[in-house]
């Protein structure tokens, strides 16, 4: 199983994106600690398995956050659960997943899933639209910590600006508050000197969307989280 305290960067990959088979080699050869495959719209069991069949290849970890149910499959190191806490509609918090372990609870393996409690920040992000969010106050984003950790003890606390550079000062407060629980940060990270702010903060950083429009730009990510 992939022990997230160990990381410090991934790359999130969006399976409804094209991406060419020089720019996946490099990027999962490039030192990240995993390769996501996630996305938010356009999400099909062929085109997860098609990425998955692809980073596969690589020795990387490869791990499927889920999104749908249409697109769980085998063969993943790792199965990321999103739990959005700041989700208006409980279906986004447990509802789905109570569907799931209703209808494949005897085929769910328990010790490769890592369930991540979600905050999604941006307004403007697809993500915090087809969860249906609301936007947070500092002080409840800090509660949302507190809870992931102390109350549902989730493995991940996920900060997620997708699409926009967040609040620095924020994610450090947020750090301060949790000691077990890994603080993932995720969204609008495009260069060296972003990946090195957010790093200061959180354990993990996420960078999707610059692999699809500056490549090199996303390869400087992972060198900043290994000064
Ligand atoms: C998205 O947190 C990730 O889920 C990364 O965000 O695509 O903005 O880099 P960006």
């Amino acid at each position: 199983m992939c022990n997230v305290k160990e990381w410090s960067h991934v790359f999130k990959l969006d399976p409804n994106k094209s991406i060419e088979e020089d720019d996946l080699s490099v990027l999962c050869e490039s030192g990240t600690d995993a390769i996501i495959i996630g996305g938010t719209d356009g999400v099909t069991f062929d085109n997860v398995f098609d990425l998955s069949e692809r980073v596969q290849r690589y020795t990387v970890p490869c791990l499927l956050e889920v999104s749908t149910m249409e697109a769980i499959m085998p063969g993943f190191d790792g199965y990321l659960i999103p739990s959005v806490l700041n989700s208006k509609d409980k279906k986004f918090i447990t509802g789905i997943q109570h569907e799931a372990i209703k209808e494949y609870q005897d085929w769910i393996p328990w010790n490769q899933m890592l369930v991540e409690g979600y905050c999604v920040l941006n307004e403007e992000a697809k993500v915090f639209k087809a969860a249906e969010c609301e936007l947070p106050s500092n002080e409840d984003v800090i509660a949302y910590a507190v809870m992931a950790e102390q109350m549902f003890h989730f493995p991940i606390f996920y900060l997620e600006y997708s699409g926009t550079f967040g609040n620095a000062e924020l994610v450090k407060e947020v750090r301060k508050h949790l000691q077990q629980t890994t603080l993932f940060y995720g969204g609008g990270i495009e260069s060296y000197e972003q990946a090195v702010t957010m790093k200061e903060h959180a354990d993990v950083i996420v960078v999707g969307n610059v692999i699809y429009k500056d490549m090199q730009a996303a390869l400087r990510t992972v060198k900043a989280c290994r000064q």
